[in-house]
């Protein structure tokens, strides 16, 4: 299970967020103090079937090197052949109650929520923590809602959710601060690391900002 203190700098990346290699991408992003990573495999020229499962054990390898906890995005079935530490689902995704029943209770179960009504299902279902967005504008998520702010996060508190709450969606150094007064406990980050020309640099920036 994971502690509080690994949502503070939750990466996001597949190999379709970074024009680098991204092997080498996670481990500048490792050496520049990200406390979670979450293999994200999806859209445009994402990799499948045994593309995808050999990418994802050579990050998870990098992870586990680090003390990283390593998280897959929706596929089920992958983190279970590959033991990752969790698995997150958007609400679109396979439904919390059916993963729950396939993963074992030191699996990390994440789920994003963005409504009362939605965090309390998520709740009710045994979800582990939330993922709240979108905070802000992103363009790398294709089919992103509008964004919802902050004040959402500060609206699911005052709602008494307590479980471990990331923002997610165009989070940068310049508005990471404005998630965690809310009431965040982390700041889920694809672009502002992924994207950078010097990733240990920006993810170091990041946990300056997050202290
Ligand atoms: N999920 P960036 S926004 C993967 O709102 C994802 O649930 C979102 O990428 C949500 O940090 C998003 O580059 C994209 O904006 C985050």
């Amino acid at each position: 299970m994971m502690n509080k203190e690994q949502y503070l700098l939750y990466f996001i990346m597949g190999s379709n967020n970074t024009d680098k290699d991204p092997e080498e991408a996670l481990r500048e992003a490792v050496q520049g103090g990200i406390t979670c990573f979450q293999f994200r495999e999806k859209g445009e020229d994402a990799r499948e079937a045994s593309g995808k499962k050999e990418l994802a054990q050579r990050l998870q390898v990098i992870c586990r090197e680090a003390g990283v906890p390593f998280i897959v995005n929706d596929d089920v079935d992958l983190a279970l052949e590959l033991g990752a530490d969790g698995i997150h689902a958007g609400q679109e995704d396979t439904p919390l109650r059916d993963i729950k029943k396939r993963c074992s209770g030191s699996m990390t179960v994440g789920v994003s929520a963005k409504t009362k009504a939605e965090a309390e299902q998520a709740v009710q279902d045994g979800a582990d923590y939330l993922g709240a967005g979108p905070m802000f504008a992103t363009s790398t998520k294709e089919d992103a809602e509008a964004p919802v702010g902050p004040e959402t996060v500060r609206m699911l508190r005052q709602s008494g959710i307590t479980l471990p709450i990331v923002g997610i969606g165009g989070i940068g150094t310049e508005n990471a601060a404005s998630v965690m007064e809310a009431g965040a406990d982390g700041v889920s980050v694809i672009s502002a690391i992924s994207r950078a020309p010097d990733i240990q640099q920006a993810a170091q920036s990041l946990r300056n900002v997050l202290r």
